[in-house]
């Protein structure tokens, strides 16, 4: 979750958007501009990265910093994956230095003619250079958000790099965003059966002025998947700022690839077979792997990957996938006679229900469409990942007959869950915005229709939800309380959803559909605002909600408009002047400025304020402030919510424990 930035500009957003359209025209025409051999010109090229770091790396907030690491990291990855290099190592220092480590061939230590400096020199001076220099071999990670190493140097405070090569150390030295201290030279003897490559950058915190300060969980994260995606190469973390040992050396190695990655993601679940079904193969350049496993949930948990970019639109290899899976499971299903000759076809959607699959293909010129440029669009991709899973899937039925009727069984349920279902919701389904009639009696809508200014406040309780609607501003403001608990849908079926009020309430006022027919442009708010007590009830209302959106109306998170609003924790009073405090250390600062005589009230729920008070606290947007809800990482968010919001009671017991003190503000 970020949060909301009081000026809120949405037009920074779309320059961003507008950014990443001209890096995508940057990297067509850098081939004519990377092979510049004045001073000048690339010490422009540097000075312009850090003009506009936006065009080069997606941001210069906390996210824009991890991507300096992937991008050194990439380097290595790449050295691994063309067979010299078999560990990575990455190290955070106490300073938030970084270090990235490879065993593989060294960077080229030689002369480059046409710059009159060393290869690296150049590598890491001249915009987009690097790939150009690559023996042949194709630079297969990175992908999309290559920016190369020139532009975390630009970036960079001071960057050093060090070559081991035949029992020399190469090294040389950039400070103050990529200005070269001295040439490449032999500074060191090592081992002569030592080689490898190893970068280390300090983040300059003139650029990333919001933060410098790397994200343990969001590293590691990055790193073991990584190892995932790229099997047999091992990749260590250490992270010198841990106490704990534990989170100090991380180790990630994973022989058996994403189909490790699909048991991992499983972990917290009731698998319907115990082996991970795999495919892999090798087609036109193509590196194909894919990995299913089927549990008991009803919950499709689709990941894909090109060149170990997550897809997040998916693409020609979820083509192919999903081709492949139904065409077999299908055709198993007629040989075994489980569908009858009158019975229709399984669709795609049912043969997925309950599945967890990871995707990954590897391609030497990848075509990414799509609003958010993360969907792949390589044609040739969809018939070669069909071809390859769909033989070891006919396999796995084939040789597991117990296996594949259970498939085939849990499918089946879910076409018929899915027919009752459609049911129930073309009852539930708003036929046009202007037909009020159909909407819900508790809602008191707002009376614009321009759903980009409009918000609706989903309220605990009906005390509260009185409060709401008097003292919000009618014009753009919709309350919708919300009676009791609402059903865990992690545990219940889409048709069963249906029966629980207050899910159809909420369905029928945002109007923007659920499940695969979702369409966030006929939600009929902009912000969908979460607002409960800042209790135990209430953090568990708000978690029963988020998994709700999360399941039912996915690309509604993703695109940022579930937010949750921050009621104060308590008002202090002095006279005739009042503050309030939203945290304990607000608390604290206040008091302290405040001085004495102060009648301070803790608010045990919404309820206890009355509706101006409400206004004015927690719903006015000059002053309110409400926390985004982020899916920045799907799969993390999807393991956490079957943990929090599943059968299994061990690993929740773990995770709250571990997290006691997040829990307040619980992080999706
Ligand atoms: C910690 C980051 O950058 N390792 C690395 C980079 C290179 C090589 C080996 C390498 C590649 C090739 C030949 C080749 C790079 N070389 C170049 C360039 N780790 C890290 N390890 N010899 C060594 O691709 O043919 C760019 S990166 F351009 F010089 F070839």
């Amino acid at each position: 979750m970020a949060e909301e930035k009081k000026n809120d500009d949405p037009i920074a957003e779309e320059k961003e958007e507008a950014s990443n359209a001209v890096i995508g025209k940057l990297l067509d025409t850098r081939v004519e501009k990377e092979y510049d051999d004045s001073e000048i010109q690339v010490l422009d090229g540097l000075e312009a990265v850090r003009k506009r770091p936006g065009m080069y790396i997606a941001s210069t907030s906390s996210k824009g910093l991890h991507h300096l690491v992937w991008e050194i990291v990439d380097n290595g990855i790449d050295e691994a994956m063309a067979g010299y290099a078999s560990t990575i190592t990455v190290t955070i220092d106490k300073d938030n230095v970084v270090t990235v480590l490879d065993d593989g061939r060294g960077m080229p230590t030689g002369m480059n003619e046409k710059t009159g400096k060393s290869t690296i020199e150049t590598i890491y001076t001249v915009l987009h250079a690097g790939g150009k220099f690559g023996g042949g071999a194709y630079k297969i990670s990175g992908g999309l958000h290559g920016v190369g190493a020139s532009v975390v140097n630009a970036l960079s405070t001071w960057m050093e790099v060090r070559v081991f090569h035949n029992g020399d150390v190469y090294y040389i030295r950039f400070e103050n965003g990529g200005h070269t201290k001295a040439p490449l030279k032999v500074i060191d003897h090592c081992d002569p059966h030592k080689h490898g490559s190893e970068v280390r950058f300090k983040a300059d915190p003139t650029i990333f002025q919001e933060t410098t300060v790397y994200d343990h969980d969001t590293v590691r994260n990055r790193l073991r998947q990584l190892a995932f995606l790229n099997k047999g190469i091992r990749i260590i973390f250490n992270d010198e700022r841990m106490e704990d040992e534990k989170k100090r050396h991380n180790e990630f190695m994973y022989e058996g690839g994403v189909k490790e990655y699909v048991a991992f993601l499983n972990r917290d679940k009731n698998v319907v077979h115990p082996d991970v079904i795999y495919a892999e193969g090798y087609e036109n350049n193509i590196q194909v792997e894919v990995a299913v496993q089927y549990n008991d949930g009803y919950n499709q948990s689709v990941y894909t990957y090109c060149n170990n970019i997550y897809t997040v639109e998916g693409g020609t290899h979820l083509e192919g996938f999903n081709l492949a899976l139904q065409r077999e499971i299908n055709r198993y299903a007629r040989n075994q006679k489980l569908l009858k000759e009158k019975d229709s076809n399984l669709s795609t959607d049912d043969c997925k229900e309950g599945i967890t699959a990871v995707i990954s293909v590897k391609h030497p010129d990848p075509q990414y469409e799509g609003q958010t440029k993360t969907k792949l669009g390589n044609s040739e991709v969809r018939k070669i990942v069909s071809d390859i899973f769909g033989i070891e899937l006919a396999k796995f039925l084939m040789e597991n007959p117990d296996e594949g009727k259970a498939i085939v069984e849990k499918c089946m349920l879910a076409s018929r869950a899915r027919i009752a279902a459609k049911k129930a919701r073309e009852m539930t389904r708003r036929k046009s915005p202007l037909e009020v009639g159909s909407l819900p009696g508790k809602l008191a809508d707002c009376s614009s229709k321009d759903a980009s200014i409009c918000e609706i406040y989903i309220v605990e309780g009906d005390s509260a939800g009185g409060s709401a609607k008097q003292g919000r501003d009618s014009h753009y403001q919709a309350i919708l309380p919300l009676r009791g608990k609402i059903l865990n849908v992690e545990k219940a079926r889409e048709e069963r959803a249906f029966d629980n009020n207050e899910i159809r309430s909420m369905v029928t006022a945002f109007g923007c559909g659920i499940k695969e027919e979702t369409d966030p442009s006929k939600l009929r708010y902009n912000k969908i605002v979460i607002m409960t007590d800042a209790d135990v009830d209430g953090a568990h209302i708000r978690t029963l909600l988020l998994t709700f959106f999360y399941r039912f109306m996915r690309p509604i998170v993703e695109q940022g408009h579930v937010y949750i609003a921050q009621p104060p924790l308590y008002k202090v009073q002095k006279g005739s002047s009042v503050q309030y405090a939203y945290t304990d250390n607000q608390l604290e600062k206040i008091k302290a400025e405040m001085g004495s005589h102060l009648a301070i009230q803790r608010y045990k729920g919404l309820g206890e304020m009355d509706a101006s008070q409400l206004w004015e606290t927690t719903m006015d947007p000059k002053q309110r402030t409400l926390i985004r809800v982020t899916v920045d990482d799907a799969e993390e968010a999807d393991a956490n919510f079957s943990m929090l919001m599943g059968e299994e009671v061990e690993p929740r017991k773990n995770f709250i424990i571990e997290n006691a003190h997040f829990v307040e503000n619980l992080d999706v």
